[in-house]
């Protein structure tokens, strides 16, 4: 309601000023304008109230919410998009609109700023990139829309409610960890492996690669490679097909930031004459653990998948429900993620200490994954 009087306030003062360009006697202050109402320029016929009515009446009085998404590059993103808006749906309240950014950042900001125009009630972003963020999320501030950060992380700008996503250097800690691990029960003294990193510069990339990283370091491992694949199939492919070129016979571990650069990189192996998986040339490490991930876990082809929890919209609803009844949700809330691998790679490890479990892929657990 506070929006709809200050918007009419400014929509009167807006017809009052064009009328004093025009150098006309100003006309009495327009009835209350809808919340999205322009004043139209002097020279145009102003649109008749009832087509301009208030987004709010045009929703119904449902909570109207902006998700501006990364794009659709991956299984895991269409299990977040499909959980966001099953959440975030009509029989529960909300009036969503959904923007796919296609992994283009400028489009994502667009998206954020058309939300800002709608006058909506909160905006939800999950960020292409970390950084780049304070400009646009200061303008949604000055809007007063609160902004809740979904997955990946804003690194450049505190101006938003509250984060919900996965611990992506943990991710990258736990699967280094395991590897340690495993190799050493496998007899495997020395590791050359290659990174098929995600899109550069996300929260999701930066925590894997460096959680690996800090690990492979402490153990003096090689790591011969890191380009990105972008988190699809087809980069993952090219990647790993550069790959196997240059580094043929010298690699004995390729880790994937997501399921679908796997997928790739396994084409491309395939086509190379590379064997991976348990008992083959190559251990292929893969994050996700989308329901795909862990069919080629059951089948041998991934020797241990990383999860990273998509379903995260019903937390960021709770967050969003505090807030309508006045309260203040945490700033960082995270979802609980599970390692999986088949019987025999199940080992033992920790992470910073902590004591990990891995879950044992079955047709059981493939069938309740998302
Ligand atoms: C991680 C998420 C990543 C997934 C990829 O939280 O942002 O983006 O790991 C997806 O599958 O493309």
């Amino acid at each position: 309601m506070r929006k709809k009087v200050l918007a009419a306030i400014m929509a009167a003062a807006m017809v009052a000023l064009t009328a004093c360009a025009a150098a006309a006697p100003a006309p009495a202050p327009a009835a209350e304008p809808a919340a999205t109402e322009e004043a139209a320029p002097a020279e145009e016929e102003a649109a008749p109230a009832e087509e301009e009515a208030a987004p709010a009446e045009d929703a119904g009085g449902l909570i109207k919410v902006g998700f501006a998404q990364v794009g659709h590059e991956s299984d895991w993103r269409t299990a977040s998009t499909k959980s966001c808006q099953d959440v975030f749906s009509t029989e529960n309240g909300y009036d969503l609109s959904f923007v796919d950014c296609d992994n283009d950042e400028a489009a994502q900001k667009e998206a954020v700023r058309s939300f800002i125009e709608q006058g909506v009630d909160y905006i939800i972003i999950d960020p292409i990139i970390a950084t780049g963020w304070d400009t646009v999320l200061t303008e949604c501030e000055d809007a007063g829309i609160p902004v809740i950060v979904i997955d990946r992380t804003i690194d450049d700008s505190d101006k938003y409610v509250s984060w919900v996503g996965s611990d992506f250097l943990t991710e990258g800690k736990a699967a280094a960890e395991w590897l340690k691990a495993y190799a050493a029960a496998q007899g495997i003294t020395e590791i050359n492996a290659l990174i098929i990193q995600g899109t550069i510069g996300s929260s999701a990339q930066i925590g894997r690669t460096d959680g690996f990283q800090e690990v492979a370091d402490r153990e003096g491992w090689t790591v011969l490679d890191k380009q990105t694949g972008d988190f699809t199939e087809a980069g993952g492919q090219e990647v790993m097909e550069s790959f196997c070129k240059s580094y043929a016979g010298k690699f004995n571990v390729v880790v994937c930031e997501n399921d679908n650069e796997a997928f790739g990189a396994m084409t491309a192996m395939d086509n190379a004459g590379v064997t991976y998986g348990p008992g083959n040339d190559v251990i292929l490490i893969s994050y996700d653990a989308c329901t795909a991930g862990l069919e080629d876990v059951k089948a041998g082809k991934i020797t241990a998948d990383f999860e990273c929890n998509p379903l995260a919209a019903p937390t960021v609803e709770g967050v969003l429900q505090t807030l309508q009844s006045g309260g203040t949700p945490e700033k960082q809330i995270l979802v609980p993620d599970n390692w999986y691998a088949l019987k025999d790679q199940i080992v033992d490890f920790s992470v910073d200490g902590n004591a990990q479990s891995m879950i044992e892929v079955t047709d059981d657990v493939i069938a309740a994954q998302y």
